[in-house]
């Protein structure tokens, strides 16, 4: 009897209407304290030990494939190095991170610290899609040199100077206290599908060959975050331990798994990151599993594809994901003509993963009615807002993650 009511509690919040669109089939989603055996988890020992390792297991088999572990041989070579990025604001540092001995697989990461700091500083780090010299127009940061871009897709075409400045406020960031790193995701894994010759998957799997659970392009960028945390545990100007992950759209997809993967992250920030990002699977509003299998194959484990269309066979959602994070904070971040990456199921995640939440002592979000656009909400360690307007980051999108932060790692 409980449980018919709670099913139909669920499939009546399912299907009412919100403000922000997207009105989608009844679903049930799988609770994340329920063990696959049936039991529920009632113990914060229980998750970490028992129920976590069990949804990884999960995610990694069905959905992003194995990550490796560490680089065989991470080292790296400071560039350039000046303290007088922005008028004076910060020290901008670019480095070369090398996993291999030989230097063949590398990525350049650019860093701005902020020059009035006490002792080391916390970080925001993510991967760019353009280009570190597309994030700004300071016209120090090196293009991408003529090696690197040998190993892009055949015909890449190098984005402009500053042409994706817009999505990077490195002088609020600095300005409040922060340093930020990044680094471009063609670095570290060139996004496109060529059965993984390409990247880092060479360079780890070597003529290993690739079965249903191979991790696929957004595990190899999650792992080159992880090895871009590995390196600022050894910058003494960023606290390694106040590090928040971040990314947008596919590498905001990519955040929420290095936040998985890699608990040495301490905050957790996906923006506009959608279907199989924080996008609840089962509403199968906007982008599908189908759809994304379909133009993005590479970007995951095989396996994945068989819940094309399926979604309610799935023995996880998206919740999970954001989970996973807990009892870290995370903070999800939609925007309101970004249908296509369904804000209305990136809020529900966060509602399916309070329970998790709950666990470890925590409030988190459990109003089903979405907020309204630009209306951010933090309970707890949850945060969320859906911005005004399409699917990009801008500065209001910078400057509620940064005052979420600040609740944190300050
Ligand atoms: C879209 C894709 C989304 C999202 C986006 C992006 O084409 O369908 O899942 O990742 O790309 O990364 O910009």
């Amino acid at each position: 009897m409980r449980h018919t009511l709670r099913l139909l509690a669920i499939v009546f919040l399912a299907i009412s209407p919100f403000p922000v669109s997207g009105q989608t089939n009844p679903y049930e989603l799988p609770d994340p304290l329920r063990m696959e055996d049936g039991r529920i988890v009632r113990t914060r020992r229980q998750w970490v030990n028992e129920r976590r390792p069990e949804l990884m297991e999960m995610f990694r088999s069905q959905m992003f494939g194995r990550e490796p572990g560490p680089a065989p041989d991470l080292h790296s070579e400071v560039l350039e190095e000046s303290r007088d990025a922005f008028g004076g604001l910060a020290t901008r540092k670019q480095v070369k991170i090398s996993f291999d001995k030989e230097e063949n697989y590398y990525l350049i990461l650019l860093m701005y610290i902020p020059n009035q700091r006490k002792g080391p500083v916390p970080a925001f780090l993510g991967a760019n899609f353009k280009g570190n010299h597309a994030t700004t127009d300071d016209p120090e940061v090196l293009m991408p040199s003529e090696e690197k871009l040998a190993t892009y897709q055949p015909g890449y075409v190098v984005p402009e100077r500053n042409s994706n400045g817009h999505r990077w406020s490195y002088d609020y960031i600095l300005r409040h206290g922060y340093a930020v790193a990044t680094f471009c995701y063609h670095d570290v894994d060139p996004d496109f599908h060529d059965g993984f010759r390409n990247g880092v998957h060479q360079l780890m799997d070597g003529d290993n060959p690739r079965d249903g659970e191979s991790w696929g392009s957004i595990a190899a960028w999650a792992w080159g975050l992880s090895r871009c945390l590995d390196y600022l545990d050894t910058e003494n100007a960023v606290d390694s331990k106040r590090v928040a992950v971040i990314g947008h759209s596919r590498l905001g997809k990519t955040a929420l798994w290095a936040g998985a993967t890699d608990q040495r992250f301490a905050l957790v920030i996906s923006n506009d990151s959608g279907c199989s990002g924080a996008a609840i699977a089962r509403r199968k509003y906007g982008e599908t599993v189908e759809a994304i299998c379909r133009s993005f194959p590479h970007w995951f484990c095989s396996n994945y594809s068989a819940y094309g269309g399926k979604e309610e066979t799935m023995p996880w959602d998206q919740h999970e994901l954001i989970a996973m994070v807990a009892p870290r904070p995370v903070y999800v971040a939609s925007a309101s003509e970004d249908q296509w990456a369904d804000p209305v199921g990136e809020y529900y995640s966060l509602v399916g993963a309070t329970s998790v939440y709950n666990l470890f002592g925590l409030d988190g979000i459990t109003d089903r009615r979405v907020p309204e656009i630009e209306s951010p909400v933090v309970v707890g360690r949850m945060g969320h807002h859906i911005r005004g307007g399409e699917h990009n980051v801008y500065l209001y999108d910078w400057e509620r993650f940064v005052s979420f932060a600040d609740r944190f790692l300050k």
